[in-house]
């Protein structure tokens, strides 16, 4: 039987490895953030920025650029690296989420089979529509701060947190 676990300090981070690697790109420009719906896949319903699971072989970066590609058929470019967040459920999944920010991209952002593009002022991201720690980093990443995070999830309600600020931000 699975050990209960309800707070980050029931977990052996020092040998903490999630199942798969991920990442998230958030493209800022003219006072605006470019935030999808999601339609699939974990998180689907939510509205979050694009991204998704690394395919093998694949650089986090090269994979931040893929998958907004997927999504949104359009482009990233000016990718910074803001930090990471470690994600635990207590089913047993986990994932490594890379952040990234842009400052611009090319083409058309459109509506694909995973994502509906939606562009947001920056003063009114819908954090009530969103994932429940990402109002806890999404200012981090609008402010250029480099962040470290750690959370405990069951299904999509926060049981425990830790955020710490570093200097890992490009
Ligand atoms: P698919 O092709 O298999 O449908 O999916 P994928 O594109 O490979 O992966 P995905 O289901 O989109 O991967 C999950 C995404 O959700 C990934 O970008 C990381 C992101 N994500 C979490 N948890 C959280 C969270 O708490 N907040 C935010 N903002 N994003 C999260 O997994």
């Amino acid at each position: 039987m699975r050990a209960v676990v309800k707070k980050l300090e029931d977990i052996d981070w020092h040998h903490w490895k999630a199942k798969d690697p991920a990442t998230l790109v958030f493209i800022v420009t003219d006072g605006q953030i470019l935030l999808i719906r999601k339609k699939r896949g974990l998180g689907a319903g939510k509205i979050n920025a694009p991204g998704g699971r690394l395919e093998p072989g694949e650089t986090p970066e090269q994979g931040a650029v893929r998958e907004v590609q997927e999504e949104l058929c359009i482009t990233p470019e000016g990718l910074s690296y803001c930090g990471e967040n470690l994600f635990q459920f207590v089913d047993g999944y986990s994932i490594h989420v890379h952040v990234y920010r842009a400052d611009g991209y090319e083409g058309e952002p459109t509506e694909t089979e995973e994502a509906t593009p939606i562009w947001t002022p920056l003063d009114a991201i819908p954090y009530d529509e969103m994932w429940e720690d990402d109002a806890l980093w999404v200012p981090l990443v609008l402010s250029r701060t480099g962040f470290s995070g750690r959370y405990l999830f069951d299904d999509d309600v926060m049981l425990d947190y830790e955020l710490d600020i570093t200097s890992s931000a490009t």
